[in-house]
């Protein structure tokens, strides 16, 4: 979600970095375009004008450091300042000191209150082993009861409800409910509103004074833009906010929300919501948002996906495989799936340091992945095993079993060979993990700066190679055509 402002900062940073120094002219004009950057990414105008002054001033003070271009300097300045805004990391709620700990969710109609609740239930229960009771509070809506009762069931917890109680009596019932069933946790899920009306207002508010709930968390929409930054403020009005989550994040907004949140509303973000899925909440960290926002790449979060979507035993049988040189279709069908367990592929390669911006504008369809598994799935053992040794006649059964064409089966070989071969280039890999701490002691400092030890990612995007590549393919496929030619003759 964060491709359209981070290449424009990565041009913003372009220009500085054809400065051989920084001048308080340059620099001002520079952060001309980098207010145009935030204003378009929806960031809050008032926001966007004590960021700048805080850059510029810190910027235009600097001794220019030996060995650091201007460039680097005040990208450095720039995320420093970003990160203060957004505030320091604060996924904490605030437990009950006897008896469940109340957490009320508020927020406009499809903010996607129902779906966190069931989010944060199953957040709770995994990481905190905490019990959970989820609470269906919205009688606007008829089918609100239904959608919390089926996440309740998908995540394993059970979900309150009373016929014939307003939200207010129905939620302290449930208070009493979850402390006599001995429940360490009650999420109360409220309406929605289509926007800031008194009477939903006042039943929030109510809700809130009957329960008197340990946190009150703002659910916000990241793609409403600037509207969700003025109904936070309207919210906080009313009801005294702990913090707030905000949802689609995976989509196409432009991230100014999670930019300006913090300073508009004085509260923390605690959750992001990163996908539709129920195991799509995650702790907010401002400094891995800075860091992705300025096109950085965010390899922490990128290490942390990879983990869930990978066991360590399957990743030490695969290591094995490669090194053995035994890598064939069933890995590759493996690794497929955890790529797409790890989310949308476009969001990890932002998250991979110098690739987000560049990657942008690529079509990446995903929906190849989800081909390639199925034609591996209508091949036999035996072939999965010996890939070049599927020939044409086999080729058309597995088209045919997958409901595919050869061509598509084709591709999936050629893009499975490719892959091999860049597994046989793993000298260089395994050149990189010895410079790679060992396990444990990948540091802070280290992480905040992988170029150091990660390859150039300009490198794998240089036109020339690619150029240079597709000629050599080009050429031994006319040299296999020509081959088979002579063979049917
Ligand atoms: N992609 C994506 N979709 C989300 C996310 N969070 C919620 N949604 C979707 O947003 C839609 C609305 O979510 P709900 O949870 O029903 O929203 P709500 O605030 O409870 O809506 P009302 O009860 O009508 O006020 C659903 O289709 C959700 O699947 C997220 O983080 N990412
Ligand atoms: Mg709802």
């Amino acid at each position: 979600m964060f491709e359209f402002i981070s290449e424009r900062f990565a041009s913003v940073f372009e220009r500085f970095r054809k400065q051989q120094n920084l001048t308080a002219d340059n620099i001002r004009e520079g952060l001309k375009e980098v207010r145009r950057a935030l204003l378009e990414a929806d960031v809050a105008v008032e926001v966007v004008r004590e960021f700048l002054q805080r850059v510029e001033s810190k910027a235009i003070g600097q001794q220019l450091i030996a060995g650091v271009t201007p460039a680097q300097q005040i990208v450095q300045v720039v995320h420093d300042e970003l990160i203060a805004l957004m505030g320091e990391p604060d996924s904490e709620l605030p437990w009950a000191s006897a008896g469940p700990t109340v957490i009320l969710l508020a927020g406009l109609q499809g903010s996607g209150k129902t779906t966190t609740a069931a989010k944060l239930a199953h957040l709770l229960q995994r990481q905190h082993q905490k019990r959970v009771l989820l609470v269906a509070a919205d009688l606007q809506r008829p089918a609100a009861i239904e959608q919390l009762k089926t996440l309740g069931q998908q995540v394993g917890c059970p979900v309150f409800h009373r016929e014939g109680l307003r939200p207010p009596e129905l939620c302290a019932q449930a208070v009493a409910a979850a402390r006599q069933g001995g429940q360490d946790v009650v999420i109360l899920d409220t309406a929605g509103r289509l926007h800031v009306d008194e009477a939903l207002m006042s039943e929030v508010a109510e809700v809130h004074a009957r329960t008197q709930p340990h946190a009150t968390l703002l659910v916000v929409d990241a793609m409403t833009g600037q509207d969700a930054v003025n109904s936070s403020k309207a919210f906080h009005q009313r009801l005294p906010l702990t913090g707030v989550i905000v949802t689609k994040l995976d989509g196409d907004a432009r991230g100014g929300v999670i930019v300006s949140l913090r300073h508009v509303v004085g509260r923390p973000i605690k959750f992001v919501g990163v996908s539709e899925k129920l195991d799509g909440l995650q702790p907010f960290h401002p400094d891995r948002y800075a860091r992705r926002i300025l096109g950085m790449g965010d390899i922490l979060t990128f290490v942390e996906r990879a983990k869930q979507a990978v066991d360590d035993e399957q990743a030490r049988r695969l290591e094995e495989r490669i090194a053995k040189d035994k890598f064939d279709l069933s890995d590759f069908q493996e690794q497929l799936r955890a790529i797409s367990r790890m989310g949308s592929l476009k969001d990890l390669l932002g998250l991979i340091p110098g690739l987000g911006a560049k990657f942008a504008q690529l079509p990446i369809d995903e929906k190849v992945f989800k081909r390639y598994s199925v034609i591996i799935d209508s091949m036999t053992k035996w072939e999965r095993a010996h890939p070049e040794l599927i020939d044409m006649s086999r080729r058309r059964r597995i088209a045919m079993g997958a409901g595919a064409t050869t061509a598509e089966v084709q591709a999936l070989l050629k893009h499975f060979e490719m892959m091999k071969k860049m597994m046989g280039k793993l000298g260089d890999v395994q050149e990189l993990a010895k410079r790679l701490p060992p396990d444990g002691e990948l540091t802070k400092e280290r992480l905040a700066n992988p170029q150091s030890f990660l390859p150039n990612p300009n490198r794998l995007l240089q036109k020339r190679e690619d150029k240079e590549a597709l000629r050599k393919y080009r050429a031994e496929r006319k040299r296999k055509a020509k081959l088979r030619k002579q063979q049917r003759r």
